[in-house]
């Protein structure tokens, strides 16, 4: 028997300077029935972060940091810039007068407007203004620039997808040599086309990402909010919408899917797990996300990630609405999302 197994282990070492492994090693013990994501639940309550932030903000200028990004890296990979396993999560500061400067990345950029008035930005020559619960989409490949014209700081959570584009070995980035892009189209032009449940006649897609620039956060606070008064909420998820790309009906980014949802007072959700590992940013009201056995606390400008096939119920105190978003369209475009609904 003692034989067999020094037979076995001389024969794993001597392969393995082969650079060859034998599967059935590799895997003993190991539990394939279900994913088990690397990343940890966590939440980064604003509270904490923003004094750090606003901190950066006396240290550094938006032009020599480039982007003046406090990341919120998740503890599980140590300190990689990563708050799930395929996206990363940072907040952005621009303050007064400043100007971030314009640059394109193959990464796809998604930005939720956590706080200030006044910022734009600015995608392929059109600039969009920030308001607090925009969702923003800075497709891939495209010039960007930010600056902010009012008189206070503007925070928002940028999203990229730079972990799942580092994996494929894909990320180039280029930067623009002024620090901003040509204005070459009015304001929101794209609100104007794409923005009324209406296209410009002949509107031919020509990428896979949405043409609207800004879902705005008022009128998408308002369809939740009658619908959470008329219709019954989801067990799990209360009253969830995603948003979506006029032109095609599908997600508003190939790898990034975001949604808006509404969790009445008193709200005690039944426990569901899903696949994709989900940035979720508090916006109004209070409450609590159980996530395995852990409950996270959250409130106005939290951020929390409840990784990929973990069980998570959400609790509110009072009526709350929270913006997220995850890599769900990929998962879906691959035939690999799941939904499990545990006590629904
Ligand atoms: O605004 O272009 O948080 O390129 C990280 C990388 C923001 C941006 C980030 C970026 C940007």
């Amino acid at each position: 028997m003692d034989e067999a197994r020094d037979l076995q282990a001389e024969f794993n070492r001597s392969i393995a300077r082969d650079d060859l492994a034998a599967l059935w090693v590799a895997r003993r013990g190991v539990d394939l029935t279900k994913p088990r994501s690397e990343a940890k639940a966590k939440v980064w309550r604003y509270a904490d972060v923003y004094p750090h932030i606003a901190e950066a903000g006396t240290l550094v200028t938006a032009e020599d940091a480039f982007r003046r990004v406090i990341v919120l890296a998740n503890p599980a990979f140590g300190g990689e810039l990563r708050a799930t396993n395929t996206l990363y999560a940072g907040l952005q500061l621009v303050l007064p007068g400043e100007i971030a400067p314009c640059h394109r990345h193959t990464q796809t950029a998604i930005r939720f407007v956590i706080e200030g008035e006044g910022a734009y930005t600015s995608v392929d020559g059109e600039r969009t203004r920030l308001h607090p619960g925009d969702f923003v989409v800075t497709p891939s490949w495209s010039w960007h620039d930010h600056g902010n014209e009012g008189d206070g700081p503007v925070v928002w959570l940028d999203c990229l997808d730079t972990p799942l584009v580092d994996f494929l070995d894909t990320a180039f980035r280029e930067t623009y040599p002024d620090m901003t892009y040509p204005v070459l189209r009015p304001e929101d032009d794209a609100q104007a086309r794409y923005g009324a449940n209406m296209l410009p006649v002949g509107y031919r897609s020509s990428r896979q990402v949405s043409p609207v620039m800004n879902y705005a956060y008022k009128p998408a606070r308002a369809a939740i909010e009658r619908l959470a008064r008329t219709s019954p909420p989801d067990p799990c998820d209360g009253t969830r919408m995603r948003y979506s790309d006029p032109a095609s009906g599908g997600w508003p980014t190939p790898t990034m899917g975001a949604f808006l949802q509404h969790l009445p007072k008193g709200f005690s959700g039944a426990e569901c797990r899903v696949t994709d590992g989900t940035i979720y940013v508090a916006v109004e009201g209070r409450g609590r996300t159980i996530i395995g056995d852990e409950a996270f606390d959250w409130g106005p400008r939290d951020v929390f990630v409840v990784p990929g096939w973990l069980p998570y119920r959400h609790e509110t105190n009072e009526d709350a609405i929270l913006f997220s978003l995850s890599d769900r369209p990929v998962q879906q475009l691959l035939g690999l999302w799941r939904q499990d609904r545990i006590t629904a």
